[in-house]
């Protein structure tokens, strides 16, 4: 970081640097990054500033998923789709918040990727000031048509998400590795924190809403009890409301976080394409696994860009463990 060592390692000179190893690319990807790292910087702005700008709140309107739209939410997808104006390599946009994806640059050749977003993960933290995240997912682009899109996670490019805490952070992965940065608020940059994450292979921490233990498939239930019972390993539960959030201590510290199918919803809550998908492939970079207790979630094909799925993600032992729970219910 900037004070630590007398050199600053941004984002730009970190891509610059990753590009220089593989002399065949192009730096398209690079300017993805680096627009989705302006994205943050916006966003973030907002954030910070919601409340003073009277951006708290509810636009009155929902959105595809039948959630309450939060003006952030509105103000957040719009600064996702106007930083892809200007890279004409971005064919087009998905979001939590559109229904259909959004063709960009209609007309003009080269497009390559395709971007998936859930542009402000954890949208009702903001009424009360608390961290909330974006989540990215860069696939090659084939066309806007639905069927084009819907491919497995293990096809993603990059992947990563956003934390707006008390740090600004941006974290991704192009298939080497999960890399940090936090924003330098006085220098307007994103400068590395850090290189190569490596989750802990088991962890101390459990996230999830525990307000559903009743309603969870038996599996989950069966399998957080069991967790919580081991006298020789003392699990913390932390939760959040802002799944980036708490899948970033779980990077760092270990641990499981899980939203599984519930009575009330069947499906599971979380999106595959802009949510489980992507923070899937940080945690299998970063040395853990995502898991929907039945299958590996990088290995889903997706059936619609809505789709929920039930998710896990964490250490390898504690997805390990909730994937023999649901292994076990089906040989009972
Ligand atoms: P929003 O992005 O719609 O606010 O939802 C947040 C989220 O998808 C995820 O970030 C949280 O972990 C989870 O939902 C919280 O859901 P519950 O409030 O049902 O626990």
């Amino acid at each position: 970081m900037t004070g630590k060592l007398g050199k600053c390692m941004t984002l730009d000179r970190f891509l610059a640097q990753c590009q220089k190893k593989h002399p065949q690319a192009s730096g398209e990807l690079t300017r993805v990054l680096m627009q989705l790292s302006t994205v943050a910087k916006i966003i973030a702005s907002y954030a910070r500033r919601a409340a003073l700008l009277g951006i708290k709140g509810l636009t009155g309107k929902t959105n595809v998923q039948g959630e309450a739209v939060e003006k952030l939410d509105r103000l957040s997808n719009d600064a996702f789709i106007e930083a892809f104006e200007y890279v004409d390599i971005v064919g087009a946009i998905v979001s939590e918040e559109m229904k259909a994806p959004m063709l960009l640059h209609s007309g003009n050749g080269q497009k390559k990727y395709v971007v998936l977003v859930d542009p402000l993960d954890g949208s009702s933290n903001l009424e009360v000031d608390c961290v909330t995240g974006s989540i990215f997912s860069i696939r090659n682009f084939g066309s806007a048509r639905q069927e084009d899109i819907l491919h497995e996670g293990a096809q993603q490019v990059g992947a990563g998400y956003i934390m707006y805490g008390t740090s600004i952070l941006f974290v991704y992965s192009v298939g080497d590795g999960v890399h940090s940065f936090v924003l330098d608020e006085e220098i307007g940059e994103f400068v590395l924190d850090h290189e190569n994450i490596h989750m802990p292979d088991r962890g101390k921490i459990i996230s999830s809403n525990f307000g559903n233990r009743l309603r969870w498939a038996e599996p989950a239930r069966v399998f957080a009890d069991s967790l919580i019972r081991d006298s020789d390993h003392a699990y913390s539960l932390r939760y959040s409301g802002a799944l980036v959030a708490d899948l970033h201590q779980i990077l760092h510290h270990g641990g499981i976080y899980f939203y599984p199918e519930d009575d009330r919803r069947p499906a599971g809550k979380l999106r595959l394409l802009y949510e489980c998908a992507p923070l899937a492939m940080i945690a299998e970079q970063a040395g853990g696994l995502a898991s929907t207790g039945r299958m590996r979630v990088m290995e889903i094909c997706p059936d619609s860009i809505h789709q929920r799925i039930p998710f896990a993600i964490g250490s390898k032992y504690e997805i390990t463990e909730y994937e023999k729970a649901y292994a076990r219910e089906s040989t009972t």
